[in-house]
């Protein structure tokens, strides 16, 4: 660590400039409280500024996946599809920014690497790998669910000759694939999405996949303006509805039982999910599908048809299908020409269940019954979720406790937004919230304001420390794993659980009892003078 002079002294730090980070930021210029944002990236965005893989695309509607802060801004705003894609997601991030002139407020091109907090001062000392380094009293950590790419734990990757990409890291100036063979391992959202966009530029391209996934189609287009304007008149009420929905976007919830209804009924109502595009056709439309495993099995039997459907070799639909994983369990896929275009004759798909991947070659990938030639390997091998990027950062609250070893058997927390022993130390969509199991704008926002509710509350009250108690952070965890394990989501090895990364403590993280009772829940204990936790 370079040598530094006096750190900067602010009332909160905030590291990560995706839409937590820059929601958080406009909150506390409306306290009245000094912030600094630090951004290890070179602009704002997060998630829409690194991921720029093609394909990339959000698959919540954009008219859903904004923010509802500001009725000017959500109307002034024009999307043009149904899912916007990273380009346009990624213009939207840099013109709220511009309109709110935050980046006046934003250090870019600088990770934070440590935060401690130093109980005699009752502040927190964040550095950076730049030597910049903050004393704060609050900090908020906007350090996102999904930002910390996990590479193949494959022997060689480093020794291959030709080009390697990580979907969680593209290039700013793009790739070109044309004419050129095409090794693609991992078959998750960032594959199913980036997997026809490079095959349509490839001369070949071998997709090597561990886990079939479930994948939904799209049917994106374009967005009308009529559209937009009838929903744009009834914003103000649509965003409620969000709110106290149960994923952070409205629509009718399930009342049936899928096993309470004919065989028939239920392959009409998939088919119109499936038709209508998108995520909650199959996965929302009975209340048993996320409880009952016979259940959920109807539902990813109809997916397993439609991949037969679609996919003309057998033997390929076949591999393409998932047995291994309640439909949901992972996060399920939305897509556009995924499964068809396994009927190309240049795209080829390797099921290294069956014959692992044993080295990466310096020219290309070895498996346990073949050698194949590349001049790109595409790594979309997803992320160290939920912990990866608070366990990066060195923290340490009181008597030097580091989170890290908090968190050794898993993380907790008290409500996914602050931690015993960790004063003043806030996260955004933690661990033990809806977060990646909900519209995030919707999840994002509510943390945000929840904080900078605190926030104000305490500074109106001449308060300066606020800390959950041991008791109900453990009461929380408890409950967060009670609701987790009545689900069927403990029975996959998805992120959600921590399994996709070797050594990563099993542990269902996010908080499944829905964004509106959970909404309901802060508030109440904010309104009860922050029930759960110590105010000083
Ligand atoms: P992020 O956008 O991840 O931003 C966190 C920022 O913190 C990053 O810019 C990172 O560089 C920075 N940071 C982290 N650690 C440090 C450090 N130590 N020092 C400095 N900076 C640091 N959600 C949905 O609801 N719907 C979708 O359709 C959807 N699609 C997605 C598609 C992709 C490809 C991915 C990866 C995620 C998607 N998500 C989606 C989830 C998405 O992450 C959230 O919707 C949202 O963008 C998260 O915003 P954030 O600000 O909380 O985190
Ligand atoms: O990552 P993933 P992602 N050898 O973890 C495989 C959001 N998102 O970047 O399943 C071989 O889902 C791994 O196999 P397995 C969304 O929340 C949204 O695709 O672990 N294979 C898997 O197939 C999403 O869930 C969108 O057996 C290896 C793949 O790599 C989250 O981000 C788009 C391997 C990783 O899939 C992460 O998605 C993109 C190895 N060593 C992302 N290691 C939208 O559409 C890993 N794999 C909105």
């Amino acid at each position: 660590m370079p040598d530094t002079p006096r750190p900067e002294q602010l009332d909160v730090v905030i590291v990560g400039a995706g839409f937590s980070g820059m929601y958080m930021l406009y909150r506390l210029r409306e306290l009245g409280m000094s912030a600094r944002v630090i951004e290890a990236g070179s602009g704002v965005g997060g998630t829409w500024y690194w991921n720029r893989y093609p394909g990339a695309r959000c698959d919540v509607e954009s008219m859903d996946y904004s923010y509802s802060f500001s009725p000017e801004l959500e109307q002034e705003w024009e999307w043009t599809e149904r899912y916007p894609a990273q380009p346009e997601i990624l213009r939207y991030a840099e013109h709220v920014a511009d309109r709110f002139d935050l980046r006046r407020d934003m250090v870019f091109e600088t990770r934070v690497s440590s935060a401690h907090y130093d109980e005699a001062a009752d502040r927190w000392l964040v550095r950076t790998d730049t030597g910049h380094a903050i004393s704060a009293r609050f900090c908020v950590m906007a350090t996102g669910c999904l930002s910390v790419p996990k590479w193949p734990e494959v022997d060689g990757v480093e020794e291959f000759a030709g080009r390697t990409f990580h979907t969680g890291r593209w290039p700013h100036e793009g790739v070109d694939f044309t004419g050129r063979r095409v090794g693609v391992i991992g078959t998750g959202s960032s594959a199913i999405q980036s997997i026809p966009q490079i095959a349509a530029q490839a001369s070949a391209v071998t997709v090597f996949q561990r886990t079939a996934n479930f994948s939904m189609p799209a049917h994106n287009r374009p967005l009308s303006k009529e559209e937009q304007a009838d929903l744009k008149a009834r914003y103000r009420e649509y965003r409620q509805a969000a709110r106290e929905s149960f994923v952070g976007v409205p629509r009718p919830l399930p009342t049936r039982n899928a096993l309470d209804v004919s065989h028939e009924e239920r392959v009409q109502t998939y088919s119109a999910g499936w038709d209508y595009g998108g995520l909650f056709g199959l996965t929302g439309a009975y209340l048993d599908t996320r409880l009952s495993e016979e259940a959920n099995e109807t539902a990813a039997e109809f997916v397993r048809s439609k991949i037969r459907e679609i996919v003309s070799d057998p033997e390929v639909a076949r591999r393409l299908s998932p047995y291994d994983h309640p439909l949901g369990t992972k996060r399920p896929c939305v897509d556009t020409g995924y499964y068809k275009i396994y009927n190309e004759p240049h795209v080829d798909l390797v099921d290294v269940r069956a014959t692992p991947i044993t080295k990466v070659t310096p020219t290309g990938v070895q498996t346990s019954d073949a050698t194949y030639e590349f001049d790109d390997l595409v790594f979309a091998t997803g992320f160290d979720a939920m912990t990866g990027a608070l366990n990066a950062i060195d923290i340490r609250g009181r008597d030097g406790a580091a989170l890290k070893e908090k968190w050794a058997e898993g993380p907790r927390t008290y409500l996914g937004v602050s931690v015993a022993g960790f004063p003043n130390l806030f996260m955004i969509t933690g661990p033990g919230s809806p977060s990646v199991l909900s519209n995030m704008m919707v999840s994002i926002e509510q943390h945000v304001e929840w904080v900078s509710d605190c926030l104000g509350h305490l500074k109106s009250n001449g308060l300066s420390t606020i800390e959950p108690t041991d008791e109900a952070e453990n009461a929380w965890v408890e409950h967060v794993n009670e609701v987790g394990a009545a689900t069927l989501y403990p029975k996959a090895n998805s992120w959600y659980m921590g399994a996709n990364v070797p050594g990563k403590p099993r542990v269902f993280m996010p908080y499944v009892g829905g964004v509106g009772p959970y909404r309901e829940h802060c508030t109440r204990i904010a309104a009860e003078g922050y029930t759960g936790f110590v105010l000083a």
